[in-house]
This record gives C-alpha cells, structure tokens and sequence, in this order.
C-alpha cells in the first residue's frame, strides 16, 4: 500500500501537496478590540461568552497571555510580523486625522508577513475586521498576504453607518470603498463564514478575524446609526447606557464566534482547525480588567494582560489552563512552525513558537520581553521607568503582587539596575533595525 502510494505520488508530484495539506491545519485568529481580562466568563469576569468559553474547554486558557502593545497598531503590528511593532516602525497608533504625521504609516512592505508566508505556503488567507495597520492603498491587507479583505482600514468604525471618526466611509472589498448594510460584527461574522464554506477540505485557511467589538462607538445590534460623512457626532455614540451596549457587542461577538465555530463543525473540520481568540490590547474604564491594575493605554498589567484561549483539538490538550507568559507576536512562529513553514519567516522572529509550552505540562519558563520602551518584565518581575500614571521608577513582582501596588525598587537595587540595562539593550537592537516610515502622504 505504502508503495503504491509513493509510486502515485512519484508520478503526480501535485498529488504529494494535496496530501500534506489534508495533514495541515487550518488556523482561525479571532481578535477582540479592548477587550479586558476581566470581561469574559472564562475569566470569572461580568458577561456570559459560552462560546469563546467552549474554546478554553477545548482547549487551553492562558493565565499570562499579553499584547505586544496597550493599543490597537502597535499590537496588530506585532502580530502580523512576530516582531516587536517597533522594528516594523509602527510602535504608536495610526490615527485617522491627516494633521497627525501617524496617519502616513503603515506596514512597509519589506516586512514579511504572517499571511504572506501562509499563502506562499499554499494556504487561502482572509482579513474580516479592522486592519489599522495604514490608509493608503499600499498599506492594504490584500498587499500584505491576504487574498481577501472584507472590513476597515481604521480604528473604528460606526457599526452600522460604518464611518471611522474623522468622518470619512471606511468599508472595503479587497482595494474597493464599498457600502455593505448590516452591523460591523455581523458583516465581520458573515464573510469569515463564507470564507471558510470556501475553502474547507479544499485548500487549508488561515483566516484574521480581528472584531471591532466592543471598542467604541458604544453600539448595540439594535441600535441606529450615530456617524454620517462630514457630519458632527460623539465619538463614543450617542446611548446613555454605554456599560450595557458594550456587554450587548461581546455577547454579538461572542455568537458571531459560535457560528464560525458552528461552521467548522458542519465541515467536520473543527479536529484540525487551530482558533485562536485573544484581544489587542486591555479595557477602558467601561469594562474590565479584572483585579489588574491600569486600562488600556498604560503600561499596567490592565493595559496589556488580557484573555487569551486556544483551541485544536487534534494537537493540543484540552481543558488545560496555562501559566506561561506568552505574548501576541508569539502567534506567527507558533503557526508557522505547526504548518511547517518556519524558514519562510524572514527576519528571525522576536516571538516564541509556544506549541511546546502548550502541549508538555511542566514549569514556567523564564523569559524576558518589553512593553513600549519603558517597561520590561523578565519572569516574575516587572519594571516600569518613569511614565504615563508613574512618576518614579517602579519594581514589581507579579508573582506576590499581581495588582502592582507594591514598588519594591528600593529593596532590590541589582534587579533594577540589571533590568534598565536589558531594557536598554532591546531598545537599542529594536531602533537599529526599525523600519522608516513617511511623515507625509506615500507616493
Ligand atoms: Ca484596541
């Protein structure tokens, strides 16, 4: 049989692809926005999420998962290249507002791409949701590896008139400016689905399915309209009861990731299909971040600590919690590494291929990585130079002290001095090979 098999394959070399990819899994990358580690079920937190619930059952919960920024650029950055979002040169958001030279960056591309790598490997790629990784037509995801794109370009949007807030439409088709009726998280469901109808047991997928919910404008499935083009509107949406629209777009979110979930199963893919949820950066004050300290936007555990669960039922064990410290530019080598493509990655990868640290029980490895050029955290220690909500250099450990109410700088002087040095040297290394951005429109 064996033989036979191998004379088949000698003979069509097309047929040898087809059986490796019917071995490769396809991966699904769900990512809320604002999304704290206090928000969900899961996480003992205030709103009811049975279906991203269903994946840490499934699969694994992390305890110490954290995005690469504590806002939306930076950490898509990040994710997108497995590189610390300063050597991509995006290290700040990129805003909607032309006076702001940020508006004029976005992903170069002399980066190498997750997508990029998964297509040449021959996976079918789709983006559903927000980009925020550039305006202009060069920054798009269909540039940058993706086959398809159905979503946004900024950083949010009206969930149903779908403008972003400096006024201007901001719903796409691959490179075309489109209007597409219906509410941001239900489209963002929709063609993920679609998508996936696609191309299951045909070809395997690597879908982002980066959701707006439930970053401002506070709207609700039933809700109407608040932005118009050029037209005056509150940013944050016009109902009174914001704490009960934002728990109204996880629960819509939360189905939205039942149907995908209901998707792979009517394919009978679900056993070799990756999901990955996790969100981009901690709560506003509006949500939660549970006992940390901080929101998004600081450096603090609440800016940047947030939930994170994993699901691949034919790879990974299944209702485990754990306690390594991961972060989102871990994702791509971990991805690329599964399907067998880690020597496309292009530049070595800051991120860490975690499949080893979720599939064998054992202890915590230390690691060390940084936040924003301020803040480093090497195992259970965590220090933060002087900076936004923090006027003095600040030592804590995690370990004993979760919630950062402690500074104990002044009792561990050595570990503070060794810190600032290693924060110091991966600052200098991230400069070095910083890719440029244009401070006025790209050509
Ligand atoms: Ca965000």
């Amino acid at each position: 049989m064996t033989r036979f098999i191998l004379i088949v394959l000698s003979c069509c070399p097309w047929l040898s692809t087809l059986v490796a990819d019917e071995a490769r899994p396809n991966i699904v990358l769900i990512m809320a926005d604002d999304l704290g580690y206090g928000d969900l079920s899961c996480y003992d937190g205030w709103i009811k999420t049975p279906n991203i619930d269903s994946i840490a059952a499934n699969g694994i919960r992390f305890t110490d998962y954290h995005s690469n920024g504590n806002v939306c650029s930076p950490t898509r950055a990040a994710l997108m290249t497995g590189l610390y979002q300063q050597k991509v040169g995006i290290p700040f958001v990129v805003v909607a507002a032309e006076k702001n030279k940020a508006h004029f960056t976005g992903l170069q591309d002399i980066e190498n791409t997750w997508p990029e790598v998964m297509r040449a490997g021959g996976y079918a790629t789709g983006i559903f949701g927000k980009w925020h990784l550039g305006y202009y037509p060069q920054y798009n995801p269909v540039r940058h590896g993706f086959d398809q794109f159905v979503g946004y370009v900024s950083g949010n949007i009206d969930f149903i008139s779908h403008i972003d807030q400096a006024g201007n439409a901001d719903w796409w088709h691959d490179h075309k400016l489109t209007s597409e009726e219906g509410y941001s998280t239900h489209l963002i469901t929709r063609h993920a689905v679609r998508f996936i109808e696609q191309h299951a047991n045909k070809r395997p997928f690597f879908i982002y399915v980066p959701h707006e919910a439930p970053h401002y404008p506070y709207q609700g499935p039933g809700d109407k309209a608040d932005r118009t083009v050029g037209g005056e509107f509150n940013n944050h949406g016009s109902r009174e009861d914001k704490k009960e629209a934002y728990r109204e777009m996880v629960v819509e979110m939360d189905v939205g990731i039942g149907e995908i979930l209901n998707c792979l199963r009517r394919h009978q893919i679900t056993d070799n299909t990756i999901v990955v949820f996790c969100s981009d950066n901690g709560a506003t004050s509006l949500g939660s971040n549970g006992e940390l300290r901080g929101t998004k936007g600081t450096n603090f555990e609440g800016g940047h600590r947030v939930p994170c669960v994993v699901q691949w039922p034919a790879g990974f064990p299944k209702g485990r919690i754990n306690h390594q410290l991961a972060m989102g530019m871990d994702w791509m080598p971990t991805a690329l590494g599964i399907a067998g493509l880690s020597e496309h990655a292009g530049r070595t990868t800051d991120g860490d291929d975690l499949t080893k640290r979720i599939r064998e029980k054992q202890e915590v490895i230390e690691r060390t990585v940084v936040w924003n050029g301020n803040t480093i955290r090497r195992g259970n220690w965590k220090l933060m130079l002087p900076q936004k909500q923090l006027k003095e250099i600040s030592l804590f450990n995690l370990h004993e002290d979760l919630a950062e109410q402690t500074n104990v700088a002044v009792k561990y002087p050595d570990i503070v001095k060794q810190l600032i040095m290693e924060l110091a040297a991966i600052n200098a290394e991230n400069k070095a090979v910083a890719t440029a951005q244009p401070t006025s429109a790209p050509k």
